[in-house]
């Protein structure tokens, strides 16, 4: 019998698909790209990825027929049949936000602005879920797509949709109100019992994609400063924690301040350390983490 292989779906082709195998990579797994189009096989680990529509993973993984998928957390909670997979993580990458929007001249003052009217929408469950806890009595109709032209053609007098940068709001006359779902890819996995075979390896791969979404965006920040300043300093330094404080040669008034910063670090951070009396700061990137 063959040894048992761990599965993780992805999705084929679409806005997550080249992101979750550059993170697969990232995480230190080699993917090779074989005829199958189907399933492409992991080089040094037993491992495949199956790839799929974006919309069949949360129901593969709920199923068991992949242990793991990445996906957005916008499918994962519009699905409602079946075994729904535990969300283990955020990873960083396919950001959007689920939004109620109308046009321009809708009087948005609350979720009860919306009672009796008919919102559009490819998100019904989560679009109800809103209006239940919000207690909003109003009409959806799902469509597949093009959400955005509903209010034009008077099939609906908003629209509940995913937004990014807000360009396809803008071109049709729409502007966002209340946003209902944070999202961006998650990694899913089935809530039932991991083959026990496969339990290392699944705890290795969820350790290490966590060092990647770690990583990312994280900066390693280095400067001398004043020791006396030290307490201000650290409080400029974003999602810093304790930073590691050394003496520097033949200084006793100053030190070297090494820390990894989880937040971005910009310019305005810069400047602000260096009001603060740092000196010779460097930002680093970091590549890997745990
Ligand atoms: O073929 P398959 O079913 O696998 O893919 P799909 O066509 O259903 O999904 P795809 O590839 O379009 O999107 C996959 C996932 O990317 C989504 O489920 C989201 O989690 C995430 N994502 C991130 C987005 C967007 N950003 C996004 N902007 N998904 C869709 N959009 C659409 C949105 O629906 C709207 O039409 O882009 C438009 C708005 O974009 P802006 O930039 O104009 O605001
Ligand atoms: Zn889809």
């Amino acid at each position: 019998m063959s040894s048992p292989r761990l599965r993780i779906a992805v999705q084929k082709s679409g806005r997550l698909a080249d992101k979750s195998l550059e993170f697969i990579e990232a995480a230190g797994l080699r993917i090779v790209k074989g005829a199958n189009e189907l399933l492409y096989r992991i080089e040094n680990a037993p491992i495949d990825l199956l790839r799929v529509r974006d919309d069949d993973i949360p129901t593969f993984v709920g199923d068991g027929v992949a242990d793991f998928g990445i996906v957005g957390r916008n499918v994962l909670e519009e699905r409602v049949e079946g075994e729904k997979p535990i969300e283990v993580m955020a990873l960083g990458f396919g950001r959007c936000d689920l939004r109620i929007a109308a046009p321009k001249d809708f009087m948005y003052d609350g979720p009860q602005s919306l009672a009796g009217e008919r919102i559009a929408t490819s998100y019904p469950n989560i679009l109800r879920r809103f209006l239940k806890k919000n207690d909003v009595k109003a009409e959806i109709v799902t469509m597949r797509g093009a959400v955005e032209v509903a209010p034009r053609l008077k099939l609906a007098r908003a629209i509940c949709d995913l937004v990014s940068t807000g360009a396809t709001l803008e071109t049709n006359g729409l502007a966002a109100t209340e946003t209902i779902l944070e999202s961006e890819a998650v990694l899913i996995q089935c809530r039932g019992p991991l083959s026990p075979d496969l339990r290392p390896l699944a705890d290795s791969i969820i350790a290490r994609m966590r060092g990647v979404s770690a990583s990312r965006g994280a900066k390693y920040v280095m400067m001398n400063a004043p020791r006396v300043r030290l307490p201000e300093i650290t409080e400029i330094l974003p999602g810093a924690g304790a930073p590691t404080v050394t003496p520097l040669a033949g200084r006793d008034d100053a030190v070297a301040v090494h820390a990894v910063c989880q937040e971005s670090v910009f310019w305005e951070t810069l400047e602000k350390l260096k009001s603060a009396g740092a000196s010779a700061i460097l930002v680093l990137p970091i590549e890997k983490m745990m």
